[in-house]
């Protein structure tokens, strides 16, 4: 976490501190300084960016200050491995860009942080306020500010040197405190440039004390909570990303096992209990999901990944717990009859020292019924997990790469596609927390190579990342960041030619490929070898199992290009439902 002690100028070792010359003058310091000082102090040790005009100075001084830098090809992959950094942390991600175009470039990552609820930090340097604000034309110049505002959780602009110290500390604070999210800090050229006496910067420097304060839920709304699920005949519990950010995986493992209550994790929620834990639900969430009488959502919104709660996959009855952080999320699809309004560290702890002896008994006939059906899906699921067509489909390659996995834990998986996240959320197993990193709330494309760096910079830990092969192409160029910094990333991309399919064709008969059309020819594993990594070309699922064992103990940069049927996935993947269908009979069935 980060530092929480109050400080003082004295006890405070800054690089700004420069000696006087002749004993008169004060030693003078800078915007560049102040900022690299004040992360440091809040212990920020990593720093993802593009360097440029006016911030290639800030990123030299912060290396040669011992924060990391990770340099990146494009800053939507530096935003995404700051954010997911931040998921994994706790402490904000830091994503650092130059004016306009690089600032727009990051802020989609931001914006995609807000969106998920991971704290990260867009610092970006941007031109002279009167130019910008009179719209005099200045080399890339932009009202970043404002134009962040909507897509962030909070946005600063530091206008004075000695603001800086306070900038950071409202950055870091927004960013960590209640429901995380994404905060852009706006730094002007002549800010960073701006000298100052250097005790006045050390003096304005901010050591933020306990940033992400625990949130105690109210005893009442606990015994509420437990109140309604000790009624409930068909219980379940709903484990979202708040959960797995939380970090309180001893608790809420010991309340589910203690209460017998089958759990149902989303998709970064995986391993918080390992996936074959007996009270997993994952493999009948149809039937729990229509049929469970109070559901007790912990750190899980009730969005469309939920299907906003709703029938016709949701029973109209069903009764709501739901414990956030975030006391506005209460009623947003469905009513709530028992909020819980605290963090899940907290929470956990709460509903542990209130739950009576025998409060809460095991539903038998509930969990039968859910057994039964998880057992009639899983043998119906191994049929097409065991067959093994030719060439290979979705779940042959998954269970390569499932098998593979089952005894290495430690290592991260990255996923994102259509076809290819579907299948592999549901076929690749998780042991640990956080351990699964994917596309999330909004179903992005271009998470994967910027979530698997940054976890692979954070953690030191391998990280596969299983990549559809029009997903991988929206930051397959941070393959050369990746071999850069020698990184333990092994990139496997599921080439079946195409968005979804390989197989659409040009519905006008000319030349020119269908929209959804891409090279199924493509030597993905080449790319990597101009950047002196590892490629695998893979056709079945033996020759995938040989190149991931490989390209894992060698702790390299690999990238496996998997030849997959382009006739197996379908449009949209899971997601059929929400593609509205052309009225003028070019939809695909
Ligand atoms: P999923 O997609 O896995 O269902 P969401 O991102 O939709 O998860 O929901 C996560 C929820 O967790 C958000 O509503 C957020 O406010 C909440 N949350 C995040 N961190 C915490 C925390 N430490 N304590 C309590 N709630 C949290
Ligand atoms: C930023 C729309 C959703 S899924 C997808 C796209 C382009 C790619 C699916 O093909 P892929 O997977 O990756 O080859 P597979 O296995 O089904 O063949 N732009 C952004 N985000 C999204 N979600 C899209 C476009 C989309
Ligand atoms: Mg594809």
């Amino acid at each position: 976490m980060i530092a929480t002690e109050p400080t003082s100028s004295s006890e405070i070792k800054s690089s700004s501190e420069m000696e006087s010359s002749n004993g008169n003058k004060p030693a003078a310091t800078d915007g560049f300084h102040l900022v690299v000082d004040a992360l440091k102090l809040n212990g920020i040790d990593t720093i993802y960016g593009v360097a440029g005009i006016p911030i290639t100075d800030l990123a030299r001084l912060a290396q040669a200050e011992g924060i990391r830098f990770i340099g990146f090809r494009h800053e939507q992959s530096a935003g995404n491995a700051a954010a997911i950094a931040g998921y994994l942390t706790q402490k904000p991600g830091i994503c650092l860009t130059v004016s306009a175009p690089g600032f727009l470039n990051g802020l989609v990552a931001v914006a995609n942080a807000t969106t998920n609820g991971f704290p990260m930090i867009q610092i970006s340097g941007s031109s002279d306020r009167e130019i910008v604000d009179l719209q005099q034309g200045d080399y890339e110049e932009l009202d970043q500010m404002n134009a962040a505002k909507p897509y962030t959780k909070a946005a600063f602009r530091v206008n004075k040197p000695e603001d800086i110290g306070v900038g950071i500390a409202r950055a870091i604070r927004a960013a960590v405190s209640g429901r995380p999210g994404g905060v852009y800090l706006d730094l002007p050229a002549e800010v960073l440039g701006a000298a100052l006496d250097a005790n006045v910067g050390v003096d304005s420097l901010v050591r933020v004390v306990d940033p992400a304060p625990r949130q105690i839920p109210a005893p009442e709304s606990i015994e509420r909570a437990l109140d309604l699920v000790a009624s409930a005949e068909r219980p379940l519990i709903i484990l979202g990303k708040g959960a797995a950010y939380s970090q309180a995986d001893s608790d809420i493992r010991s309340f589910i096992e203690k209460t017998g209550i089958p759990y149902l994790p989303m998709s970064m929620a995986k391993g918080l209990l390992p996936d074959n834990h007996p009270q997993s639900a994952a493999a009948a969430r149809s039937l729990v999901l229509a049929e469970a009488d109070v559901i007790m959502l912990i750190g899980a919104r009730l969005n469309w990944l939920l299907a906003h709660g709703k029938a016709p996959r949701w029973s109209p009855t069903t009764r709501f717990v739901q414990v956030d952080i975030s006391p506005t999320e209460m009623d947003s699809n469905r009513p709530i009859a028992a909020p819980v309004i605290a963090d899940i560290g907290s929470a956990m702890s709460a509903f542990l020292s209130m739950l009576k002896p025998g409060q809460i008994q095991p539903q038998t006939a509930w969990i039968k019924t859910i057994a039964e059906r998880k057992q009639h899906n899983i043998e119906r699921m191994a049929v097409r997990l065991n067959a093994n067509p030719s060439p290979m489909n979705f779940s042959s390659a998954l269970r390569a790469v499932r098998d593979f996995l089952a005894d290495k834990p430690d290592i991260y998986v990255v996923n994102e596609g259509a076809n290819t996240l579907d299948f592999g959320r549901d076929i690749i197993d998780m042991q640990q927390p956080r351990k699964r990193l994917d596309s999330g709330t909004w179903g992005v494309m271009g998470i994967g190579m910027g979530y698997a760096i940054g976890a692979a910079v954070t953690s030191g830990k391998p990280v596969v990342a299983i990549e559809g092969d029009s997903a991988f192409g929206f930051s397959g160029m941070e393959i050369e960041t990746i071999c850069r910094y020698s990184l333990p990333i092994v990139t496997v991309i599921f080439n079946n030619g195409g968005i979804y399919r390989g197989d659409d064709v040009n519905r006008s008969g000319g030349a020119d490929p269908s929209p959804t059309i891409l090279m199924r020819s493509a030597r993905y594993d080449k790319l990597i070898e101009a950047f002196g990594g590892t490629g695998y070309h893979v056709t079945d699922p033996q020759g995938l199992t040989k190149a991931l064992a490989e390209a894992v103990a060698s702790g390299k940069p690999a990238v496996v290009n998997c030849v997959i049927d382009p006739t197996a996935g379908t449009e949209s993947g899971h997601l059929q439902t929400l593609n509205p269908t052309s009225q003028i009979g070019s939809g695909r069935k």
